[in-house]
């Protein structure tokens, strides 16, 4: 629990986080005591979703409904003091309704902004105060977002807090704000002019003669200035104030040095403080110019950056704070010095800890893939901007505002396409787009508009590419089609065909699996090998271009996606790192690239577990460091040494061995030796000495069982040892998503139309086990085949849709003799086409 009093016990905030009872259905009267008893409910503590596993849960429907969450609180003597009581919500998904003794205290629509409700009229005189929320994650066509890529957790999902104050105060009621607002209309090395606005309200039934004050304090909590004024005001009467503070000789905040002031802001009468809120102050200037990119402080600098979904593997979105500044911590840790808040506003933790840490911010509101168009659509959408914004205000972090995302990407069977039929629709758009856009400007001049645009013609078409300050472009080329390569050319086009125009890069990124690796990447194989190159050319195109200016990487974690197919269904898995935030190899490119920190990572501990078919294999083994030379050795010998290069890359041949082999990489950094180390395993498969062997079949990829410690080979064409003589390597479609969880990326290719496969292997006994699976979404009888070994037929009018279903891996295994050195697998249609996932040959005797 937290609380926040200061020493003349003014203003209190604490959390209420503890001793909740859920409910996960919606039930009427659940806001009454006496009509509905709670003691049966779940006892739960917020931060709490409803939703954590349901992304995951194929039998189970996603939840997209109500729950009753309950709670008795009580306002202990010294609260009774105080006048006005308030809860403050961070963050309810996605409508909430609260009661306060059975009495309605308001509606709050949105999931991600945070919300006050004034509840002093609804107390009874009793100790225990009861507080009920009805929250509903329903799709509601007004309320954005209305079809996303990420999951749509239900809940009380941020910290709740029971705020009590003086009867008069600062505005409680501006959008969920604090009610004072931060400027820094003039910041030069030598001066800042600060100013500070508010609105203080008297809620006390006589009229009250009160001053504000505003004192602005360095970081070690010394004044450098303060303002006051004074006001006469009448019962319920507002008052709006503005002071002006100048710094001298300020400290300037940036990522290198985030250096934070305060503005403690109090109102006092005759003498005595009375109310009181706090907020940071960064002193900063910057600008966006269409040909040199950002400059901060007078001082170029390519915003280089990721983006941040908020939800964690078991936990949904419910996170700690500190899970929160951890998140944070790894980002400024790889070096970023920018994060772009996707796809919605996210725990007020983030943007603290962005000030805190020096991370530059972009934040939006989740208006995604379509809209609604309608006023109500737009009402809500507007009013989410303000509380965005005003909730946010004084952050120093934030940079920029965005106000959609894709919003032409999903046609009607919810996938990417790159034209919007609906001319009448982009119209529509395109006039909400201004809107919106307009708002923010009103909102915070001091800041940039901007939204997000996937690569298609009809942004441009109707205006919206135009309507930001900024235009930024999510380009995936190399990913869901094209290639890497081309990627700087897309910008180079569009700087060209709109040399004025301010250009930012807010998403790119290819996925991985760490069980899945290969020498040979290729697209959307997630290996984190394809990973890596897609990363290394894009970091190399985005420094080469000096008017682009930065870059977000999509995504810092991988995060879950209902409804998406891959190596890993229903997951985004383009993080750095995983989604229970272990980071990834590609981590470091980054970090080698972006961090000042000295450090060297040996990129190969995705892959430690590799299959090969002799005793010696070579291996291309990277390094990523920002040290200048580095020293390799394997297994206690010395490989070389070598400068590193452009990427801050640096690459040796070295032969790997059977069995475990040791790596240590090193370096000197001002005179301290900088190390890393690392362990791959080889596991041997010759049909001889090994004559156990285990086939990813259709894929260019090693897979890597890690409940069993195996790595299975990649497939090939028959080469002397295994492979297949006909075949077609395909990877599955994205749409389809896997229902078995075993093997799952072993699953996620399949060599079609095979006829024969082969494998040597020395005379005895032998179990079998092939994997296939229907992926196709073929009806029954539409691919039926049998399957013979060795000239025994052992599975007969095999039809996978029959039998196991669609998308639903399945295994057959039999006993088999080898009795000429060989395994040959025969499949013969008997209609439409043969399919295989994976092969698993164990000797038994
Ligand atoms: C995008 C979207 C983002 C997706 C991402 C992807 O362009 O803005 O929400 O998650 O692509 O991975 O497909």
């Amino acid at each position: 629990m937290g609380l926040i009093i200061n020493a003349q016990n003014l203003r209190q905030e604490k959390t209420i986080n503890d001793g909740w009872r859920f409910l996960n259905q919606g039930i009427a009267f659940g806001q009454n005591a006496s009509l509905v008893d709670d003691t049966v409910w779940e006892k739960v503590n917020v931060p709490h979703t409803w939703n954590a596993d349901d992304p995951f849960n194929a039998q189970k429907s996603y939840k997209r409904g109500i729950g009753w969450y309950r709670k008795t609180i009580k306002i202990n003597k010294e609260e009774r003091t105080f006048k006005k009581f308030y809860l403050h919500f961070e963050g309810v998904n996605q409508v909430a309704d609260v009661f306060v003794n059975g009495i309605h205290v308001g509606k709050h629509k949105g999931g991600y902004t945070a919300f006050t409700f004034d509840i002093t009229k609804a107390l009874n005189d009793g100790d225990m105060q009861l507080v009920a929320v009805m929250v509903n994650n329903a799709h509601d066509a007004y309320i954005a977002p209305l079809s996303v890529g990420f999951a749509l957790y239900g809940g009380i999902y941020r910290d709740v807090w029971l705020v009590t104050t003086d009867a008069i105060h600062f505005d409680m009621d501006n959008y969920g704000s604090k009610g004072v607002f931060i400027k820094t209309p003039e910041v030069t090395s030598q001066s800042a002019k600060v100013n500070i606005k508010g609105t203080v309200v008297n809620e006390d039934t006589a009229v009250q003669n009160i001053a504000v004050h505003s004192i602005v304090y360095d970081a070690s909590n010394k004044e450098v200035g303060n303002f006051s004024s004074n006001f006469t005001l009448n019962p319920d009467e507002k008052a709006t104030y503005s002071h002006e503070i100048s710094v001298d000789a300020p400290k300037l905040w940036s990522p290198d040095s985030p250096y934070l002031y305060t503005v403690k802001s109090t109102i006092s009468k005759n003498g005595k403080t009375i109310d009181h809120v706090e907020n940071p102050l960064g002193l900063r200037w910057f600008s966006f110019d269409a040909n040199t990119g950002f400059s901060l402080n007078g001082k170029h600098l390519k915003l280089r950056g990721t983006n941040r979904h908020q939800d964690k593997k078991g936990q949904g979105s419910a996170l700690s704070n500190a899970e929160h500044r951890r998140d944070m911590q790894l980002i400024k840790d790889m070096g970023c010095n920018f994060i772009r808040i996707a796809h919605y506003p996210q725990d007020p933790e983030i943007l603290k800890a962005a000030d805190e840490l020096g991370l530059l911010a972009w934040e939006e509101v989740p208006l995604v893939n379509y809209m609604t168009i309608d006023p109500e659509f737009l009402e809500n959408s507007k009013h989410m901007l303000k509380e965005m914004i005003l909730q946010n205000y004084n952050h120093p972090a934030v940079v920029v505002w965005g106000s959609m995302n894709e919003i032409f990407l999903w046609g009607n069977n919810e996938d990417r396409i790159s034209k919007q039929p609906d001319a009448e629709y982009k119209k529509d758009v395109a006039a909400y787009a201004k809107i919106l856009d307009a708002t923010i400007r009103e909102e915070d001049p001091t800041r940039y508009s901007t939204l997000a645009m996937h690569q298609s013609k009809d942004y441009d078409e109707v205006g919206i590419e135009d309507t930001p300050q900024i235009a930024s472009y999510n380009i995936y080329s190399g990913w869901y089609g094209g290639e890497f390569q081309h990627y700087g050319g897309y910008l180079d086009q569009k700087h060209k065909s709109k040399p004025n125009q301010l250009i930012f890069v807010s998403e790119y990124g290819a996925g991985s699996d760490s069980r899945l690796n290969s020498d040979k990447p290729k697209r959307f194989d997630f290996t984190g090998q394809y990973q890596r190159l897609f990363s290394e050319s894009y970091l190399e195109q985005t420094e080469a271009r000096e008017y682009v200016s930065g870059s977000a990487i999509w995504n810092q974690f991988d995060f879950s996606q209902p409804h998406v197919g891959g190596s890993m269904p229903h997951l985004n898995q383009k993080g750095m790192a995983t989604w229970d935030r272990k980071p990834k190899d590609v981590y470091y490119l980054f970090q080698a690239n972006w961090s000042k920190k000295p450090m060297l990572h040996i990129a190969e501990n995705d892959w430690k577990v590799r299959a090969i078919t002799t005793d010696f294999k070579k291996y291309t083994i990277t390094v990523y460091s920002n040290l200048s030379k580095i020293t390799l050795y394997a297994n206690g010998k010395k490989v070389g040494a070598k400068t590193v290069g452009k990427l801050n890359k640096v690459q040796f041949e070295v032969a790997l061995q059977k069995g475990e082999n040791q790596l240590k990489a090193s370096g000197i950094s001002k005179g301290k030796t900088v190390e890393d180390f690392t362990t791959i395993e080889l596991q041997k498969y010759d049909g001889k000495e090994n004559a156990n062997i285990f086939i990813n079949a259709g894929s260019n990829a090693q897979y890597y069982d890690g409940l069993s410690n195996t790595a299975w080979l990649e497939d090939t064409n028959f080469n002397g040892f295994y492979g297949y003589t006909n075949g077609i390597e395909k990877q599955i479609n994205r749409k389809k998503i896997m229902r078995s969880g075993m093997h799952d990326a072993l699953f996620y290719t399949v060599l079609e139309d095979v006829d024969v496969y082969r494998i040597k292997a020395k005379n005895g006994s032998y179990k079998l086990s092939l994997y296939f699976m229907e992926s196709d979404g073929l009806k029954k009888g539409e691919r039926v085949f049998d399957v013979m070994v060795n000239g025994k037929k052992e599975v007969s009018a095999l039809d996978l849709t029959d039998e196991a279903g669609f998308c639903f891996g399945i295994e057959k295994t039999f006993d088999i003799e080898v009795t000429n050195n060989e395994v040959l697998i025969e499949f013969n249609a008997v209609s439409g086409k043969t399919t295989l996932s994976g092969l698993e040959l164990i000797k038994t005797h």
